[in-house]
C-alpha cells in the first residue's frame, strides 16, 4: 500500500509541529500538501518535507488532487469552511481543537457529515491518546475500587501570550477537560460553573486567572478543576480519580525524582508539547492508519459538537458566575 498523502492547512506553530512529526515519527504517510495563505510560513514549513507543494487554500489543493487525508491546524475560526469542504471532497480529516468555535457552526459540519454518509471527521483532542488517561479510563470502568465519585483536575501552564483573553480560559484551555471528563465517564456534561479565584497579578491586567470550574456529569461524577495560566513553574495537567475505595492519580511529574543531599527533587514539564508528545503520536499514528482506510479512529464531528455546546455555557458561567445547565440536540443515529 502506498503512503496516505496528506494536505496539512496551517504552517503556524501546530501545523509545523505536525508536519516534523509526519516526517519523522509516523509510519505509512507522507505531507504532499503545505496550505496556508501566508506563503512564506508556507514555504518554511515545505521546505522540511521535500517533495511537498505549497497552496493558497484548501479548494486549490482539493482541485489539485494533491492530497488523500487533511490534517487543519489553523485557528478554530477558521475551520468551518475547510471542514465542509473536506466533507464535500470526502477526504479523511483530522482537524485540530476546537472543532469550531461555537455549537450552532458544530452542528453544519454534523449535519453535512451525516448527509455525506460517511464518518470523515476526527477532533484532534489527543488527550483521549495519552497512556495515562486510557489507563484511568479502563480503571473507572471495571472499578477495582468500585464506583468514580468525583474527579479532581489541575491544568496548569506556565504562561500565556497577551492576545490570550478571559474566554480563551474555556475555549482554548479547558475544552480539554470538556472532552476528557466525558471520554473517562462515558457520561455527558449536563452543568457547568466557574468561580474565580484569587487573581494571579503575575498575568496580564486583563486576565482573570485562575478559575475552578466544576463540570457535573449525567450521572452525577463532579469534575472539579483548576484552571490556571500562569503557573510560572511549568506545564502540568494532572487528574486524581476518587472512588469508593481507593484514589488513582496521573500526570503529577515528567518522570523521575531524585534524593541526593538531604532533599528530592524531580521534573516537571515546560509545555504541552512535551507533556502529550507520546499522546500526538498515537493520535496522529492511529488516523493515519485508519484514513488509509479511508476512515477515522477517534473523536467524531459529533463530540466536536458536544463540547462546543459545553464551552458556550461555560462562558455563561465565566460571565454570570451562575451555573449553567446545558441543553443539547438529539444525537443522529449516524454516531452511535
Ligand atoms: C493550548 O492551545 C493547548 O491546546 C494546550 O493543550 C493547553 O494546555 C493550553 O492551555 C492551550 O492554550
Amino acid at each position: 500500500m502506498s503512503d496516505l498523502r496528506i494536505g496539512v492547512v496551517g504552517a503556524g506553530l501546530m501545523g509545523a509541529d505536525h508536519i516534523l512529526r509526519i516526517r519523522d515519527r509516523i509510519a505509512g504517510a507522507t505531507v504532499t500538501a503545505v496550505i496556508d495563505p501566508d506563503a512564506a510560513k508556507a514555504e518554511a514549513a515545505a521546505a522540511t518535507v521535500p517533495g511537498s507543494t505549497v497552496f493558497a487554500s484548501l479548494p486549490e489543493a482539493i482541485s489539485a488532487g494533491a492530497m488523500d487525508a487533511v490534517l487543519i491546524a489553523t485557528p478554530g475560526r477558521f475551520h468551518l469552511d475547510d471542514l465542509l469542504a473536506v466533507i464535500a471532497a470526502g477526504l479523511p480529516t483530522l482537524c485540530e481543537k476546537p472543532l469550531v468555535p461555537d455549537a450552532e457552526s458544530a452542528l453544519k459540519v454534523v449535519d453535512a457529515e451525516v448527509a455525506g454518509g460517511r464518518r470523515l471527521i476526527q477532533v484532534g483532542f489527543m488527550r483521549r491518546f495519552d497512556a495515562g488517561y486510557m489507563e484511568l479510563r479502563d480503571i473507572i470502568h471495571e472499578r477495582p475500587y468500585g464506583e468514580l465519585l468525583a474527579l479532581r483536575c489541575a491544568h496548569r501552564n506556565p504562561s500565556v501570550p497577551e492576545s490570550y483573553t478571559n474566554e480563551m480560559l474555556v475555549n482554548d484551555s479547558l475544552v480539554h477537560e470538556i472532552d476528557v471528563v466525558r471520554f473517562l465517564t462515558d457520561s455527558p456534561i449536563v452543568a457547568f460553573e466557574v468561580k474565580h479565584l484569587k487573581r494571579n497579578t503575575n498575568n496580564f491586567e486583563h486576565l482573570q486567572d485562575p478559575i475552578l470550574a466544576f463540570l457535573e456529569t449525567e450521572t452525577g461524577v463532579v469534575a472539579d478543576v483548576e484552571m490556571n495560566v500562569s503557573v510560572r513553574f511549568g506545564y502540568q495537567v494532572k487528574t486524581e480519580a476518587v472512588f469508593e475505595s481507593g484514589i488513582a492519580e496521573i500526570g503529577r511529574t515528567a518522570g523521575t525524582t531524585v534524593w541526593h543531599d538531604g532533599a528530592y527533587s524531580g521534573r516537571e514539564h515546560a509545555s504541552f508539547k512535551t507533556r502529550f508528545a507520546a499522546a500526538f503520536e498515537t493520535e496522529l499514528q492511529r488516523w493515519v492508519d485508519a484514513a488509509r482506510n479511508g476512515g477515522t479512529d477517534g473523536p467524531s464531528a459529533w463530540d466536536g459538537y458536544l463540547v462546543a455546546a459545553a464551552c458556550a455555557a461555560g462562558v455563561e458561567s465565566l460571565t454570570t458566575g451562575q451555573r449553567v445547565e446545558i441543553a443539547y440536540a438529539p444525537q443522529p443515529a449516524f454516531y452511535r
